[in-house]
């Protein structure tokens, strides 16, 4: 039994696989680690194959795994979770995108009781190098998906992770496409993350594999596992769309406190309807911090914004936009095209609703 197992899969990558097997071994070895090689090959045409049993005679600590059936990136890191000999896996790519000396850290945070430790690129002190505009943009898409699910994993579609074996040898795991890190999350039973930076830089050696497909397996991945967690209610994305009903709720009560204020400061109080409504519209957003800081988010001293009232000003700001937002969706629908007025607010309403959660979950209560 290892102590980790490093993962790497591979497809023809004749030019990286002897360099990156030796600089993974030799930060074993400066760091006192007992860890396994582990390459996932899904049969490569190249020297890659020929390259690792080579390096297998001088170290025995190196294994390979060759895959002949459902040719895939994350299919081939599953594996790999199923053959590894060890309970910690870290999972890397063989072009030197990702910096082995990281890997003692991971593993050492792992160690402290984290379930998964994730290479972030896009966290402060992290960063990618030499990337086109084209792989940016579609990075950034991919990235903004994946944070619906998991709003405080900054890089939740990495390639560079490392995972405890208990988070997903139970996990039913449908691995497809690129981004495994994504289905781990998903699926996988785990509490404590923590990300470190690093920087990405682009392969020098071998060809890039992404293509129009991998994008779209990449949406029936977010949508897949959306669904599996309305039914499993132990899973990291269900405990975000509690939040999400959770904030829906505060936001209705919101209304009955609003239009009870309104009624009471007319009726009972005398005062300006048009005075009232503006004092029953800051109380209700009051009314909605308390609940949300108390119940939905319950802030404590992992948020970011530690004072509760900067986060009363950032959340009555936020506010204030969703109010703009819905105002002038509705005068866009009904005088643009013509949209039964009430229709017109009640989508004006769904779209703040929605700007109000993203905004207010990673503004207002990020964590930090
Ligand atoms: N087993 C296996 N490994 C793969 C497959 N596709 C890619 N890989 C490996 O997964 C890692 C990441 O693949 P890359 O092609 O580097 O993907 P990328 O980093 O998004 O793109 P580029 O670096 O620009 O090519 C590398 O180690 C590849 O060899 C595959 O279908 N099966
Ligand atoms: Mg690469």
């Amino acid at each position: 039994m290892y102590d980790l197992t490093v993962i790497i899969p591979t497809f023809n990558e004749e030019a990286n696989i002897r360099n990156i097997v030796l600089a993974v071994d030799a930060v074993f070895r400066e760091n006192s680690l007992n860890g396994q090689v582990l390459v996932v090959d899904d049969n490569s045409s190249d020297g890659t194959i020929p390259a690792v049993t080579d390096l297998k005679r001088t170290h025995p600590n190196v294994d390979i795994l060759v895959r002949t059936e459902d040719h895939g990136l994350s299919q081939s890191v599953a594996d790999g979770f199923r053959h590894a000999a060890s309970n910690v896996f870290v999972v890397i790519d063989a072009d030197f995108s990702h910096p082995p000396v990281l890997i003692p850290r991971m593993y050492e945070e792992i160690k402290k009781g984290c379930d998964v430790v994730i290479g972030s690129r896009y966290m402060e002190g992290g960063g990618i190098k030499d990337w086109p505009l084209k792989r940016r943009i579609i990075s950034t898409g991919a990235t903004f998906l994946g944070r619906l699910l998991f709003p405080d994993v900054t890089d939740p579609v990495s390639g560079f992770f490392a995972v405890k074996k208990s988070v997903v040898e139970d996990a039913p795991l449908k691995p497809r496409g690129y981004k495994i890190l994504l289905e781990v999350l998903g699926k996988g039973s785990w509490e404590k993350d923590k990300e470190i930076p690093f920087e990405f830089i682009d392969r020098e050696a071998g060809a890039s594999k992404l293509r129009l497909k991998t994008i779209i397996e990449y949406a029936e991945q977010v949508v897949d596992i959306s669904l599996y967690s309305f039914t499993h209610h132990e899973s990291a994305a269900w405990r975000e769309w509690k939040r999400v009903f959770k904030f829906g709720i505060v936001g209705l009560s919101g209304i009955i406190v609003n239009l009870g204020i309104l009624w009471l400061l007319v009726e009972y109080a005398l005062l300006d309807k048009n005075i009232a409504s503006l004092i029953a519209i800051e109380i209700s957003i009051l009314h909605n911090f308390v609940w949300n800081d108390l119940w939905t988010f319950r802030a404590k001293e992992d948020v970011r914004i530690t004072s509760r009232w900067q986060r009363l000003i950032a959340f009555n700001l936020v506010s204030i936009g969703g109010s703009v937002i819905n105002w002038g969706l509705f005068l866009l629908l009904t005088a643009g095209f013509s949209v039964y007025y009430l229709l017109a607010q009640l989508i004006g309403i769904l779209v703040a609703f929605v700007w109000n959660f993203l905004v207010n979950r990673r503004v207002t209560w990020t964590r930090k």
